[in-house]
């Protein structure tokens, strides 16, 4: 392995071959769920350096575990335990490469953080609609990878909707430029599709051609209190008939998981917590004018009132009252990580069901594990919950993972099974859930991703295990 060092060193410069000290922002994964060994963390800075680095990892049979931010949540993009595998990091491919304002494309590094993406593209006077949590230190790259969903898929779909273009280095170290900015390509197999999703295991992504849109008018920002699910999916259904396409997000948040924003950072204000089982959070994002954006919303919100949709709400008076609802949201699972150790569930039902798969699964968790709490909130407007699990309250959470989780997971995935949804909505599947998939993927399904992992890369070398789980 000396020589693949001194390669490596050699492709990218000595300073970016990281092999001792302390890489635990590498190594370690966001949840805490597992840390890993890597052989070598390599930092390249351009498209021909990472190509070098996999040609020079193919050579040496050495696997590798492209990173971007390292915010996902299934255990990704760190190395396993072997001290085999070299992390391959896209933080110093960070650039936006180019915006194209009439055709409305952005085409920028893997590497780049997509809060710099939305800020550098809003400041030429468009948006690029992709928003979530992590924004601030997730990468382009991670999000194509993952598919990454958000607060904002709605309107304007997950990453891959926004994507019309990819530039990607192969298992056998070779670059494709399919960095398109087209929006019709009708010439054989989609291969940005493909990667896209892919989760590292197909291709290293090194740059993307990405949709922009029109800033709107005006965005508001309304945090209503709902006596139940029921109530809430009728909310949105309201909500889709009177705002249109201006709808662009609608969040759920059940009382718990509020109550862990509380509790964790007091400072925050939550709105309506005693009072209400479910808070929901909508954002009005309108062409018109704020004048406009607001008559709809209160318009929307006394109908609600009136139908007993809705207990209590209030619309944002200015920006700065709009983040600090955003904020609280995006706190939960910051909340419930400082709360301890948890399982995590991503899943997607049909959204006329989610009540009664919240209320048949919420009875059979609690028959089973009397005190288990459930932090319940998600983007109901795509019909993706986070239907998370945490340990009774005193309890030792790592021994309740390890005693409970195979048991907890089992439990939902049969019941998401049951009411025909997904067992990863937008997180992936990555090492935590590899092992569930064959469960709940047709074999003639797998067969095919198979097929395509030896074909594109036949020495299983691109995140092996991650995904499909040992191919042999
Ligand atoms: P990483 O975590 O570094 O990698 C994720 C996966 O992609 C790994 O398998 C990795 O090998 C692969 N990968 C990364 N870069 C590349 C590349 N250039 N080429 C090929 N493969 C690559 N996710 C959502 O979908 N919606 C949310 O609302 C959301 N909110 C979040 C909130 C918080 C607080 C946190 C911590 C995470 C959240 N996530 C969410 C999960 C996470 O942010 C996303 O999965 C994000 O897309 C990962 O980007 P990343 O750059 O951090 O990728
Ligand atoms: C979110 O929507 C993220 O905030 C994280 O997807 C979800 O922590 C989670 O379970
Ligand atoms: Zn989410």
């Amino acid at each position: 392995m000396t020589d693949l060092i001194a390669r490596l060193r050699a492709a990218v410069g000595d300073a970016h071959v990281l092999t001792e000290g302390d890489l635990a922002a590498y190594e370690q994964d966001w949840r805490k769920r597992m840390r890993g060994k890597a052989l070598a963390v390599v930092r390249p800075a351009s498209t021909q350096e990472v190509a070098a680095v996999v040609r020079a990892c193919a050579e040496a049979g050495a696997p590798i575990v492209p990173q971007g931010g390292n915010t996902g949540m299934v255990v990704g993009s760190t190395p396993d335990a072997s001290g085999r595998e070299v992390v391959l990091s896209l933080k110093r491919m960070n650039q936006v490469r180019h915006i194209d304002p009439a055709n409305m494309t952005v085409t920028a590094d893997a590497g780049c953080v997509l809060q710099n993406l939305q800020e550098v593209t809003e400041a030429a006077g468009h948006l690029f609609p992709l928003s979530l949590a992590a924004e601030g230190s997730c990468t382009i790259g991670g999000n194509l990878a993952t598919n990454a969903g958000g607060t904002q898929v709605l309107r304007y779909g997950n990453t891959r909707d926004l994507c019309l273009g990819l530039e990607v280095v192969t298992a056998q170290g070779e670059i494709w430029d399919g960095l398109s900015g087209l929006r019709k390509d009708n010439t054989g197999y989609d291969l940005r599709d493909l990667f896209i999703g892919s989760e590292g295991t197909l291709g290293v992504i090194t740059g993307a051609t990405m949709k922009l849109y029109p800033l709107p008018a005006a965005t508001l920002t309304a945090w209503a209190a709902v006596p139940s699910l029921e109530a809430a999916v009728s909310l949105l259904g309201l909500a889709q008939q009177t705002l249109g396409a201006s709808l662009t997000g609608f969040e759920v948040m059940g009382q718990f998981a509020l109550s862990l924003v509380a509790k964790h950072y007091p400072q925050q204000r939550v709105p309506f917590l005693q009072e209400t089982p479910f808070c929901v959070l909508l954002e009005n994002a309108d062409q018109e004018s704020e004048a406009h954006a607001r008559a709809q919303f209160e318009r929307l919100l006394e109908t609600a009132l009136e139908q007993g949709l809705v207990t209590d709400a209030v619309v944002a008076e200015n920006i700065a009252q709009a983040r600090q609802l955003w904020h609280v949201r995006e706190s939960i699972p910051l909340a419930q990580a400082d709360e301890g150790l948890n399982i995590k569930h991503d899943i997607s039902i049909p959204v006329s069901r989610i009540p009664q798969f919240c209320s048949e699964t919420g009875a059979l968790l609690t028959s089973h594990i009397p005190g288990v709490r459930l932090v319940n909130f998600g983007h109901l407007g795509d019909g993706n919950l986070h239907y998370n699990v945490q340990a009774p309250e005193g309890g030792d959470a790592a021994a309740f993972l390890s005693e409970r989780e195979i048991e907890v997971n089992t439990l939902v995935y049969d019941q998401v099974q049951k009411f025909d949804g997904s067992i990863s909505a937008e997180h992936g599947i990555g090492l935590l859930k590899a092992e569930k998939l064959p469960h709940h993927k047709s074999p003639v399904a797998l067969g095919m991703m198979r097929a395509i992992k030896l074909a594109l890369d036949p020495g299983n070398l691109l995140n092996p295990g991650r995904v499909l789980g040992s191919l042999r």
